[in-house]
């Protein structure tokens, strides 16, 4: 899982241009995401973050990488607390 911050996303149009982008580079990509904050999260099937984030920025968008966590089996999962 692989999570975005995408400021400058701000709209249903926004999201279904971001969503475009990310399957034209990872066709099987689960993409959800949150529109009041920001937030893309990507689960990739073949694409790397790098791939992923320069993907949104030619669609116009200026994605900043939160988390690129791999899920771990003992591992800790960290979610991101929410800051008002
Ligand atoms: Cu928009």
């Amino acid at each position: 899982m692989i999570t975005f911050e995408v400021k400058d996303m701000t709209c249903g149009h926004c999201v279904s241009t971001i969503v475009q982008a990310v399957r034209a580079v990872d066709r099987g990509a689960d993409v959800r995401i949150e529109l009041q904050s920001h937030q893309v999260q990507i689960d990739p099937t073949e694409a790397d973050t790098d791939e992923l984030r320069d993907a949104i920025q030619e669609a116009g968008y200026t994605p900043v990488v939160v988390t690129t966590g791999s899920l771990k089996p003992d591992g800790v999962m960290r979610s991101d607390g929410c800051c008002g």
